[in-house]
């Protein structure tokens, strides 16, 4: 019988990334089904179809396809999953440490995540010209936050609500760790040890190496935009890696 469970995207979306490492670092069985995010064909995170779903027409998704259930929001999935699997090493059951976590899970979104908006989309889509003055306000934003993180959050710990690594960091590095040399190399994190150190660390987590292979097979994004056919052949390789593992917990 087919799994329960389907998650809905790409494995080189930032979201779909932190919920993928999640599942395959519990070991948990699910089905990816590709989502191409922002199309409205078939399959498309903006086909009728998905929008009666999910919707903000974004990925990821998720549907328990035994119970009906529908999700959408990268970090409802992740606290969703956690709180049902009673994930307490990764979403701790302390409130004020789960708050902590929390804290940071809110303030991703208009901070952290414009590293997506500031530094990835206008290297992967160059036709959409995007503006000078965006760009540098994007750009800003970006060095901000990281400030933040690297005299705040990453100066007082070893992950960032602690010494455990939690859904904050797993979050926090899909999109940070696109951004370093070995992947699209759009980032100068030199004058960031703490940020580095944290990178270092979180390369380490299990999966790391097979929920950012999509990135392993773009390579470095610096100098040249990638072609489409770069990008689907990245999704490609990032699902073959997913689908082995899957395959692997079915055994
Ligand atoms: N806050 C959302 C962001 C989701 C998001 O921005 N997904 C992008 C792909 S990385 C998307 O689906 N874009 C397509 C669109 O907006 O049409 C989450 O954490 O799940």
């Amino acid at each position: 019988m087919s799994n329960p469970l389907v998650i809905y995207g790409v494995p080189f979306s930032q979201p779909v990334r932190a919920v993928l490492w999640l599942m395959l670092l519990k070991r948990k069985p699910f089905e990816l089904v590709l989502t191409s995010p922002g199309s409205a064909s078939e399959g498309g995170s903006r086909h009728p179809d998905y929008l009666a779903k999910f919707p903000t027409g974004t990925i990821p998704g998720m549907e328990d396809k035994e119970t009906g259930f529908v999700l959408s929001e990268s970090h409802a999935m992740m606290c969703y999953l956690c709180n049902l699997h009673s994930w307490t090493d990764l979403y701790p059951s302390n409130p004020e440490q789960r708050a902590k976590v929390d804290e940071y899970l809110h303030l991703h979104h208009r901070n952290t995540r414009e590293a997506s908006i500031g530094l990835i989309a206008p290297n992967v889509r160059k036709d959409l010209n995007f503006s000078e003055e965006f760009l540098s306000n994007a750009k800003a934003g970006i060095d901000r936050t990281f400030r933040a993180i690297e005299g705040g959050w990453l100066a007082q710990s070893r992950y960032f609500t602690g010494d455990e690594l939690t859904i904050a960091d797993m979050s926090a590095y899909v999109e940070i760790g696109q951004l370093r040399s070995e992947f699209t190399n759009v980032y100068d994190f030199e004058p960031l040890p703490n940020i580095r150190r944290w990178l270092d660390d979180m390369r380490q987590v299990a999966y790391h190496d097979e929920v950012h292979a999509s990135l392993y097979e773009l390579g470095d994004i610096s100098a040249e935009a990638p072609s489409m056919e770069g990008i689907i052949n990245a999704n490609k390789q990032g699902f073959r890696v997913l689908r082995e593992q899957l395959a692997g917990m079915e055994d």
